[in-house]
């Protein structure tokens, strides 16, 4: 899949985020969005250039590009306080991630994991040498059932890997309760829940260990890359070896990846950080204003927010129901001639792809039903910090009408 070009048309002052000065939430805006404007699911948060350019001047003159770099080191410094945690490393990509967490516990056999999330999440875990042994989702959260899991926990089971779906928390006290009763290590795949608290502290907090992604889709990003979050000093030393191939001094201790995060994008990540806060808060603007125009529409369903937690409205999911009279696909279709570039995440299953289908057909498998009836249902609005006001009002006029 690919990313579609930006906002074409003349030169006019533009904000950090790269859109007109017009104030998101004031419903007299008088700005209009224009359907020659394409609205896209997501579009990247970016820093002023002038912003960016000390920094890029700074690592040209030194000519050190990559391999844990000064810039990667203030990141990495910079992003454990903005999360209020104490172990992040830096990586290339929320996929290499997933593997290198998975390795550096290390694991074995099977990991119980959801089949509605991105093809990364199985990938991860199958490149680790490790079987994902899918288990249903709730229905109300989109995540991995709590209620389920403990039927598919087998003597190979070596750990749980739920996904915060769309930046909502997972039942992480009810998953985390079973992997201690009965011996299993739980990694979250945290790509979409940058910036989410969950009573009081950071989401990454939990369990063994979170992965979160940086890619240009997410709420912040470093062009490409990601973070792992640990528990201790210890994990995050072994976790840098594997980043950088597995080097302990001269020796490889173990098959690593090369997954180190570049000082280019390490730049924008810190130039982009100061612009998080605002850029959650538009987001924030547009979903309420979502929320409340589309609550009663006809044949939709928008899910309730989430209790005991931040929000950072990284996705706005809205499920098409059976009686809805153009179905998912056909509303899709019907944005798409407006201009309007909404999404099927996630669609297909992750059980329905070759790749992973292909590679689970020793496990045991279930019809895994909410899993399917969401993938079929769910389609995601475009939200970003790009997005105005009167683009959300456009989009609302073309769900509804
Ligand atoms: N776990 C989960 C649960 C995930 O969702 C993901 C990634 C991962 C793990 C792995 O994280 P990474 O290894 O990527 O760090 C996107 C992203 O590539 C992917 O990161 C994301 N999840 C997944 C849900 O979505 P596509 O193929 O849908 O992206 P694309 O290129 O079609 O972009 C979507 C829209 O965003 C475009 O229509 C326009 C806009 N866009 C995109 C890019 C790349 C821009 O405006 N500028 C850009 O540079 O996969």
């Amino acid at each position: 899949m690919n990313a579609e070009d930006g906002r074409g048309g003349a030169m006019m002052r533009l904000d950090a985020f790269g859109h007109p000065p017009v104030s998101v939430g004031r419903a007299t805006s008088s700005e209009e969005s224009s359907s020659s404007t394409p609205l896209y699911v997501t579009r990247p948060l970016l820093p002023p250039l002038e912003e960016l350019q000390p920094l890029l001047q700074e690592i040209w003159e030194r000519r050190i590009v990559t391999n844990a770099g000064p810039v990667h080191q203030r990141l990495e410094a910079a992003l454990a306080e903005f999360l209020q945690v104490e172990h992040l490393s830096l990586v290339a990509n929320a996929t290499l991630g997933l593997y290198t967490a998975l390795r550096a516990l290390p694991l074995e056999g099977e990991v119980i994991t959801t089949p509605f999330s991105f093809v990364a999440t199985g990938h991860g875990i199958l490149a680790a040498g490790l079987e994902p042994v899918f288990v249903d989702v709730d229905p109300d959260t989109y995540n991995l059932d709590s209620k389920q899991i403990e039927q598919a926990i087998t003597p190979r089971t070596s750990a749980i890997l739920p996904v915060h779906c769309f930046g909502r928390a997972c039942d992480t006290r009810a998953i985390e309760a079973i992997a201690l009763e009965h011996g299993l290590e739980v990694v979250y795949d945290a790509a979409h829940a940058f910036g989410v608290e969950f009573l009081g502290r950071s989401l990454t907090e939990r369990g063994s260990m979170s992965v979160v992604s940086f890619h240009a889709t997410k709420v912040f990003n470093t062009l490409e890359g990601g973070a792992v979050v640990c528990r201790n000093a210890e994990m995050k030393r072994r976790i840098d070896q594997l980043v950088n191939y597995g080097y302990d001094g001269e020796d490889t201790i173990s098959i690593g990846m090369n997954a180190k995060l570049n000082e280019v994008s390490c730049a924008v990540g810190l130039a982009s950080l100061p612009y998080v806060g605002p850029a959650l808060r538009r987001r924030a603007e547009i979903a309420e204003y979502y929320r409340s125009a589309l609550h009663d529409a006809p044949g939709l369903r928008v899910i309730p927010r989430p209790e005991r937690q931040s929000e950072n409205n990284a996705y706005f999911p809205i499920e098409v129901t059976e009686d809805h009279p153009l179905g998912r696909d056909g509303l899709l279709a019907k944005l798409k001639d407006s201009n309007i570039h909404a999404r099927r995440y996630f669609f297909p299953l992750l059980t329905d792809l070759t790749s992973i289908s292909r590679a689970i057909h020793h496990a045991p498998r279930s019809d895994l039903p909410n899993a399917r009836r969401l993938a079929s249902r769910i389609l995601c609005l475009p939200i970003s910090p790009t997005m105005t006001l009167p683009d959300a009002f456009r989009v609302v006029r073309a769900v509804r009408d």
